[in-house]
Order: structure tokens, then C-alpha cells, then sequence
């Protein structure tokens, strides 16, 4: 049967977020699911806008839904460090049976978790960051964003050490008129003699060669296309799958690959125009280098996007970046 007949599988989501440093995984969601995010971005969105706030203007468009101002400031900063601690404050936001502390624990981390490396005790994976991107109607001028990489928000200690899987949940569907995202996917090498692309493992198991490999891919990247070129690149090669490509590829000794013991040049992918319905997931590392469009539609753009983590994420001097939330029970 045909990949397209079907879901793909896991080793095959994997084997392309380490190419591409992206996959999407449409209709990750069921609809209860979706509703849940929706009903509290609304309900903080509705909490924001009859305090007179312009969520555009005065937030970026990004709601955290601790800190946003709906719940009054957490007594401790225990939250920051414990499952249990950020599940009791979480549940403060939106209550039980509309909870999104399972969603967030049991689905998504599970689902990011097969992006990550295996963690150990000393690595465990965590929940790193949590927030809405909102796009209110008519906010081409304000709500774009600039082609950026994730890991960037991070300063440069823990960019080198901690690899980061973001998952951009769309709560509305999503195209080219309301604010999706375009991707540029990393470049991929191919054997200069054989003109073969070559493949990467599917899973990194080591934190340090997932970094390297995807920093080493993301360093390849040529300089950043103009967004109107690369909206109308998307465009025509929307349609254009990477199967072909996919079926001739051999797999190859990464180290080979990064030490460039195996001669290979590096060759520039079209980009991605993320056209998705609700309840669909990107997976982004935090290297690969993406940017969003304005929302001209007249209606709001809701994303939801929290992020993982290979390890607790501290930067210069052993300082917590956002959250270090361990996503397992036992910690
Ligand atoms: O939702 C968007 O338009 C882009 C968001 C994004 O890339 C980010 O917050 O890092
Ligand atoms: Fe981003």
C-alpha cells in the first residue's frame, strides 16, 4: 500500500523530523481534545480583552496561561521544578472535567518524547515552556513573525546543550491567509559522487549527537529567503511530496556524515507551507528555521505550542531558562 493510503508510521515520522527537522502530524487531536484548548484560550483571550488589554500590542499575541494574570501569581516557585506542583497550579486555570494537565502530561509529552532522546535519570525529558499564540482578525501588520529557529529564545549555553522539540498545535485550521507558518526545511546531504541523498538514523538516542546533528544541518542553511518569495516557493511546490527522494535514499554512519569523512554536499529544500486543520501538530526541533504570515482573515488564530525538552534546561551559571518540569511520574 501506498504511504499515502495510510498513516505513516513512527519510525518514518521519526526518520523525516530528523531530515527535515519538522513533521506534521495532522489531526493529532480527537475533537475533545481540541475543545479543551480552545474553551481556555478563549476564556483567557475573553479574561484578557475585558481587562482592556490589546493581546496584539500588549502580549505579542502570547498567552502563558500561569502567568498571563488569569490566576493570581503562584505562592512558590515550586511549579517551575514539579510535576505535581505545575498540575495543581495548571488546574487553577481550567478546571476538572476540562483539565488540560492529562492532555498536556500524557498526550503531548508522550508524543514529543519520540522526538527527543531516551531519557535517563540524569536527562529526564521536561516540559519546558507552555503558551497560546493568538492572531487576532485583521493583524497582517502586527501578528507576522520573522523566520526564527526556537532554540534561539535560549541563551547560548543551553542552546549548545539541550535539544528542544516544539509542538505547534493548530486550535483553528490554518493557511495562508490567517498566520501559518512557513518552514524551511534543514538542507539535506546528498553523496557528492553518487548524487544519493543520504539519510540520517531515525533515532538519535544520544543527546549530544541529536544536537549535533541538527545544529550541524541548521549551520548548512544558506541566507534566509524573503518571506513573499518563499510564500510563492510553498506554494507551487505544495503539492510535491519528498517520497521520491525518500526511496532512494541509503542510510548512512551520521558521524561520517558531521566529520565529513563521507563527501557530501548539502542541498537546499523548497519551503513548507503549513496548511493543516485543527487539531494538528508541527513538530519543530529547535533548530530548524521557520516564520509565520499575518492573519488577514476576520476571524481569530489560535495556536497552542508547548515545548519539550532532552534535560532540565539551565544556561549561563546553572540558571533556569523557563520551566524544568520532569513530564514522568516519579520526579
Ligand atoms: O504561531 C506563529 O505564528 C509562530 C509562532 C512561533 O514560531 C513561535 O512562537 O516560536
Ligand atoms: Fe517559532
Amino acid at each position: 500500500m501506498d504511504e499515502t493510503d495510510q498513516a505513516p508510521s513512527m519510525e518514518r515520522l521519526r526518520e523525516r523530523f530528523h531530515r527535515d527537522g519538522f513533521v506534521i502530524v495532522e489531526n493529532a487531536l480527537t475533537n475533545d481534545e481540541l475543545g479543551i484548548l480552545q474553551r481556555e484560550v478563549d476564556c483567557l483571550m475573553n479574561f484578557l480583552i475585558s481587562e482592556n488589554y490589546d493581546i496584539m500590542k500588549d502580549f505579542g499575541g502570547i498567552i502563558e496561561p500561569i502567568s498571563c494574570g488569569y490566576i493570581d501569581p503562584p505562592s512558590t516557585q515550586m511549579y517551575v521544578l514539579s510535576k505535581r506542583a505545575y498540575s495543581s497550579v495548571r488546574d487553577l486555570v481550567t478546571e476538572a472535567p476540562d483539565t488540560v494537565v492529562p492532555l498536556l502530561f500524557e498526550k503531548m509529552a508522550v508524543l514529543a518524547k519520540n522526538f527527543l532522546p531516551a531519557e535517563t535519570d540524569d536527562d529526564p525529558i521536561c516540559l519546558f515552556n507552555e503558551q497560546y499564540i493568538i492572531k487576532t482578525p485583521k493583524s497582517d501588520a502586527t501578528s507576522a513573525f520573522a523566520w526564527h529557529q526556537d532554540s534561539e529564545y535560549m541563551d547560548l549555553t543551553a542552546q549548545k546543550k539541550f535539544p528542544i522539540v516544539s509542538c505547534w498545535t493548530a486550535l483553528d485550521d490554518v493557511d495562508e491567509s490567517n498566520g501559518t507558518l512557513i518552514i524551511e526545511p534543514f538542507p539535506r546531504p546528498v553523496d557528492t559522487v553518487s548524487g544519493i541523498p543520504l539519510t540520517l538514523p531515525t533515532s538519535l538516542e544520544n543527546r549530544t549527537v541529536q544536537l549535533q546533528c541538527h545544529r550541524h544541518l541548521a549551520t548548512c542553511y544558506g541566507e534566509e529567503l524573503d518571506k513573499d518569495e518563499a510564500l510563492a516557493r510553498a506554494l507551487k511546490t505544495r503539492s510535491a511530496t519528498h517520497a521520491t527522494t525518500e526511496a532512494r535514499a541509503t542510510r548512512d554512519n551520521v558521524e561520517d556524515i558531521l566529520g565529513g569523512r563521507k563527501k557530501c554536499t548539502f542541498e537546499r529544500q523548497e519551503p513548507v507551507l503549513v496548511k493543516i486543520p485543527a487539531g494538528s501538530i508541527v513538530f519543530l526541533s529547535g533548530l530548524v528555521r521557520h516564520c509565520s504570515l499575518g492573519n488577514s482573515s476576520s476571524k481569530f488564530r489560535r495556536a497552542y505550542m508547548p515545548q519539550f525538552s532532552s534535560g532540565q534546561v539551565v544556561g549561563e551559571e546553572e540558571r533556569i531558562v523557563s520551566l524544568v518540569v520532569p513530564v514522568d511520574n516519579t520526579h
